[in-house]
């Protein structure tokens, strides 16, 4: 198979002042930033389905790129040669981890043995490609929400006979992942929701989702999984309400029913701000709780309610990702681009420059958490934000070892207390900008 990309060189760090289109300029992956190097900070993740497949269809129009890469849509020839364009452009890009669905690397078959044997031949194929490199799976999936069948769910569905059928791709999909050596096991409910409550059984639902995420770990496990299972919370779209609301909805879930230990969080920043948080918001709440596993690095649009996943551009954003992400000791999985190139951004170039763009953005993103952390006026005034309680009623309060009684006894004493120190907003807005900008 001949190269897809031959017109577009390795691309390499060339630094700030680089001109050049196809280099890097603050992407430097031997770079030490607090003593791990960008790479092992950053490890980056191609989508299949976007990279490889998105070609700018929308609901008005057709598509405008071509990613047929010279084969029939539809054939496996088209799916192989998907894995050597994939290759070649992790390859070039230095991009050392990839991401799929079933459905990305094959076509699905009427008859679901032949999707399976399908899987079985592609896995073979990319398994061959994998050797003397060092690209790896980050995490796979099922897609359980592009065909009819799931209309009312996968886990949530109505039907048991399309219930096992989610099981069989869910078995099958951890099957391919743990071939591949992959990191994780990502589960994202597209249709695990709802559209009429009136119609729904909100509570059979979500045990019947419980308990087929028990029975993939169970099965995860038992051949040899040793990854995290990842919730991927979205509030909606393509359902009006989607079980998996956001962060602290889907580790409530995951704590009532018993599937804590096993799962952690794949955060994606255009789902977060969907459920009308921030990026920061969502990574600190699962981070807090012990269940910060992997990013699904993207943007959306402030003006448009929907899933945009846009390559992340936004330098801001990106470095109070990364000051939560450093905050929190990193990740244990990885940063996945589920981003994709606007529709008239259609050739070969644009997928370059769209990674180009996505991988400086979030190394800018570390190397300023890092400055803001170095430079400790932030840490220091939160530390002395809360240094009240660390003596006296306050430090008895944090040991708990006092009691309302004496609280209120402390109170009527004091008989009226000073108001809290300043928050300091407008301040700190100003350190991190100075921090930024400097
Ligand atoms: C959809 C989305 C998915 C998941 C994997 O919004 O983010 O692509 O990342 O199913
Ligand atoms: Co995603």
């Amino acid at each position: 198979m001949g190269e897809f990309f031959s017109a577009i060189p390795e691309i390499k760090y060339e630094g700030k002042n680089s001109t050049n289109p196809f280099a890097f300029k603050y992407y430097d992956k031997d770079r030490k930033i607090m003593g791990k190097t960008m790479e092992e900070h950053l490890p980056f993740a191609m989508a299949w389905w976007h990279n490889l497949g998105a070609n700018g269809v929308d609901m008005f129009g057709q598509g405008t790129a071509d990613k047929s890469f010279g084969q029939a849509p539809g054939t496996m020839e088209h799916a192989k040669a998907k894995v050597d364009a994939g290759f070649e452009f992790m390859k070039k890009l230095g991009i050392k981890y990839f991401c799929f669905h079933d459905i990305d690397l094959v076509p699905e078959a009427d008859d679901i043995n032949e999707t399976n044997r399908r899987l079985d031949e592609i896995s073979d194929y990319i398994l061959e490609k994998m050797k003397g490199t060092d690209i790896k799976c980050l995490w796979g999936t099922a897609n359980m929400f592009g065909n009819p069948r799931y209309m009312n769910g996968a886990g949530s569905t109505n039907s048991a006979d399309v219930y096992c059928f989610a099981a069989a791709q869910v078995k099958k999909a951890l099957d391919i992942t743990v071939k591949l050596g992959g990191r994780g096991y990502v589960f994202w409910g597209g249709r695990e929701g709802y559209e009429f409550l009136l119609n729904t059984d909100m509570k059979f639902e979500q045990e019947n989702i419980a308990n087929l995420m028990h029975m993939a770990v169970d099965y995860g496990r038992s051949i040899g999984f040793k990854g995290d299972f990842y919730i991927e919370p979205k509030p909606k779209e393509p359902m009006k309400h989607q079980y998996d609301f956001d962060a602290a909805t889907a580790i409530g879930f995951l704590r009532q029913y018993g599937l804590d230990k096993d799962f952690k969080m794949n955060i994606e920043a255009n789902h977060a701000t969907l459920a009308q948080h921030t990026f920061e918001h969502e990574l600190r709440v699962s981070a807090i709780n012990g269940m910060l596993g992997s990013i699904d690095a993207n943007q959306g649009d402030p003006l448009l309610g929907w899933d945009t996943d846009e390559f992340p551009c936004n330098v801001y954003d990106a470095t109070l990702a990364m000051y939560e992400v450093l905050k929190s000791g990193g990740l244990t999985g990885g940063f996945n681009f589920d981003s994709k190139n606007r529709r008239p951004s259609y050739t070969y170039e644009d997928m370059f420059h769209a990674f180009i763009l996505g991988m400086d953005t979030f190394a800018l993103g570390l190397i300023k958490a890092a400055e803001l952390i170095e430079d400790g006026r932030i840490d220091n005034f939160v530390k002395e934000k809360y240094s009240s309680f660390q003596e006296g009623i306050g430090k008895k309060i944090r040991d708990k070892s006092t009691t309302l009684q004496e609280c209120s006894d402390y109170a009527l004493k004091m008989k009226k207390p000073e108001l809290p120190g300043s928050g300091r907003q407008e301040y700190l807005e100003a350190v991190l900008n100075n921090v930024l900008f400097k």
